[in-house]
């Protein structure tokens, strides 16, 4: 067993707005601890999270990361601190998906300049749905014009009473002061702290009956009564004790830490569930139980598992069920990370978390058990994609490559998708926004060396007729010796509602013999891979062949395929044939000031806008979109916006394409035909 209690194990996960200085903050926690003995930094590419090339190049967290120290709080205890750094910016929030799954608290950080952001709001929302036990940490104080009470003030505004202040900021920034610890508190915040004081004391005391009389009755609660009631509080969330920093500077860091110690629960308050909701028994003695939230599989580094320890004892050479698999695993060796920094250990317990190299058979979600135990988790629920491109490869012969690392990344992150579009013929890559995709793009030139470009999907019309159509061809052929002949007559109406024959044999009299029925059937299908009014796949018509004719000698099999196909483009010519266009269901969520922007953008995009609400001091309008108008409205929307209106979206239905749009398709579709 390790020298540490699982109850004096924090683990958390660190989240916020892209900029409001999270990975500056990690780097500020690990130095404070010791795992660094600098202070690692993002602008000049020294911090321990933002390490790999992409992350150093922009400047940004693009992959959540764990890291692990040790830290002797204020009362002398040894407490083990592991936590995730996640990336903040919209295009990566998978990464804070995976990682807030993990968490037994969130960190979430508020820019003390730019105060609550989108990505604010957001974080706030998944601690929200995960039920985590939160504090809020203002950021950057350093900074000009970053007024502590303005945004105290505007957390509260927006999340309530609940949210007090346990340090207050000196006026000139050089450090803060702890709202219980300190004594004797200078005359400029002394009246903040006396409120502050009174707040938490009050909120303390109402968290448990005999202290809430003692409190009403005028005594005094004693340190331990208070700080075990704010703890219960804050693990019920009743309070989010904020904290301030400045950590570039290295202002508030340790009082964070120690508020980390005081405040978050440890696995044993707050134990990792199963799907079945079920507690995992975090106790070193129970069997190991692991949680695999993220997996990374690179020519560089191999495949690797970053595991949650959940419960009892991991150790090398261990070997474990993968129970979603049905398949043994053996774990040879583990580290713990400090994003690059690997630190070979021996034990892990709950709380922890490990990276194993060479599992095989396991993947993102999985659940890992000593025997003895027996776990699932709740699949992680990841975003439909908002951005699509087309893949090409730049090199002829890499297109093998190119889907296998494509597949990989994919495995990895779930944001991001590979399909064939078998209407188009194209494979489709998907993911969050075009930095995400930049990412993937990058990631694999530099390390499976194939490139490819990326190119506006087209989009999988389908042709449909409004109208019925009496179709005709004779096929007649005479050249040399035996013949050709087939005539067939055919009616094509819209198929009726659950109606799934779409193919009728309505031959009286034998003018079309039994066994060449079939043949014309194939013609029709034929006929329907490419519609008569630009090639598009044909749905949603019924076709009634009811007349026609042969001859003894030279009908055939294929002349009366080409007959059916050629009198089903006839009558569909007459059947009032339109086109037809994806449509997707979007829900937008905007600031209140950019709806009439959003809105009358909506039009150009032939937009029906079908709701709008209010949620959380947002805007949310549901609209149905054609996807054609899609392709590019992530980056719009974040222009139109300054990056603070999101959108999801999922297919709807097919939609008629109006007339004018639909002249523009065909003769977009009549030129590629030119081409070729
Ligand atoms: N002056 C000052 N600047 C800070 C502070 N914390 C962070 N910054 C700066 O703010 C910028 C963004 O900081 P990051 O730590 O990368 O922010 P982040 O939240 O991790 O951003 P993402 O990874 O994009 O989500 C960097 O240029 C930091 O140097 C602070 O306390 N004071
Ligand atoms: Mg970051």
């Amino acid at each position: 067993m390790k020298d540490i209690a699982v109850s004096d194990v924090r683990n958390f996960v660190l989240m916020g707005h892209t900029a409001s200085g999270k990975t500056t903050l990690a780097d500020a926690l690990l130095y404070k601890m010791g795992v660094n003995d600098r202070l690692g930094s993002v602008d000049q590419g020294s911090s321990l999270g933002d390490y790999t090339d992409e992350e150093k190049a922009r400047k940004t967290t693009i992959y959540a990361k764990s890291f692990c120290g040790l830290y002797k709080s204020s009362d002398g205890h040894n407490m083990d601190i592991v936590f995730c750094d996640t990336p903040g910016y919209a295009d990566f929030f998978g990464q804070v998906i995976q990682a807030s799954r993990i968490a037994g608290a969130a960190l979430i950080t508020v820019d003390a300049h730019a105060g609550i952001q989108v990505g604010t709001a957001k974080a706030w929302k998944q601690a929200d749905a995960l039920e985590l036990p939160r504090t809020i940490v203002v950021t950057g104080l350093d900074r000009e014009n970053s007024p502590f009470e303005k945004v105290m003030a505007d957390i509260r505004a927006m999340w309530g009473a609940r949210c007090i202040p346990v340090v207050i900021p000196l006026p000139d920034g050089s450090g803060v002061m702890d709202v219980l610890g300190c004594s004797n508190p200078p005359g400029s915040v002394s009246g903040l702290i006396k409120d502050a004081k009174n707040a938490l004391v009050e909120m303390a005391a109402e968290t448990d009956d005999t202290l809430i009389e003692k409190y009403l009755g005028g005594q005094s609660l004693t340190p331990v009564e208070i700080s075990d009631g704010l703890r219960h509080a804050v693990f019920e969330r009743k309070l989010v004790p904020v904290f301030a920093c400045a950590a570039i500077k290295n202002v508030g860091v340790a009082e964070l830490l120690d508020g980390i110690a005081r405040f978050f629960p440890s696995p044993t308050d707050r134990p990792m569930k199963d799907a079945e909701g079920k507690p995992i028994d975090p106790s070193p003695k129970a069997p190991f139980v692991g949680f695999v939230w993220r997996t990374v599989n690179d020519p560089f580094i191999g495949h690797m598992s970053f595991v949650y320890v959940c419960g009892g004892t991991l150790k090398s050479d261990m070997e474990v069920l993968n129970v979603n698999k049905d398949q043994k695993e053996r774990i040879v060796q583990f580290v713990a990370l400090n994003g690059k920094k690997q630190l070979p250990i021996a034990e892990a317990e709950a709380g922890d978390i490990v990276a194993i190299s060479k599992l095989k058979n396991t993947v993102l979600g999985d659940a890992l058990c000593q025997s003895g135990a027996r776990a699932t988790f709740e699949p992680f629920h990841f975003p439909n994609p908002v951005m699509w491109y087309a893949v090409l490869a730049k090199t002829q012969g890499d297109e093998d490559k190119i889907g296998t690392a494509l597949h990989r990344l994919a495995e990895d992150d779930p944001t991001i998708r590979l399909d064939r579009n078998v209407d188009t013929h194209e494979t489709i890559l998907s993911g969050m926004g075009d930095t995400h995709l930049a990412v993937a793009v990058e990631r694999m030139r530099k390390r499976n060396g194939v490139d490819v470009t990326l190119s506006t999907p087209k989009i999988p019309y389908r042709e449909t007729i409004t109208g019925r159509g009496d179709g005709h061809y004779k096929h007649k052929k005479q050249s040399g010796g035996r013949g050709q002949y087939g005539e067939v007559y055919l009616k094509v109406e819209p198929l009726p509602e659950g109606d799934s024959e779409w193919f009728k044999d309505a031959i009286v009299g034998g003018v079309i013999p039994h066994n060449f029925v079939p043949a014309v059937h194939k013609g029709v299908l034929e006929g329907m891979t490419r519609g008569a009014l630009a090639g598009f796949p044909v749905v949603n018509i019924k076709s009634i062949v009811y007349d026609g004719s042969y001859h003894d000698v030279d009908s055939s099999e294929i002349a009366f395929k080409i007959a059916g196909g050629r009198a089903f483009r006839d009558a569909m010519t007459k059947a009032k044939p339109v086109l037809l266009e994806p449509i997707m269901s979007v829900k937008i969520t905007i600031p209140e000031q950019f709806m009439g922007d959003v809105n009358g953008d909506m039009s150009h995009r032939r937009g029906r806008i079908v709701g709008m609400e209010v949620v959380e001091n947002m805007q949310v309008i549901t609209a149905d979109i054609p996807q054609a108008e899609l392709f590019t409205y992530c980056a719009e929307l974040r222009s139109m916006t300054g990056g603070r209106g999101t959108f999801e979206m999922s297919f709807a239905r097919y939609d008629i394409v109006p007339g004018s749009v639909a002249q523009k398709v065909m003769a977009a579709t009549e030129k590629v035909k030119e081409e070729e």
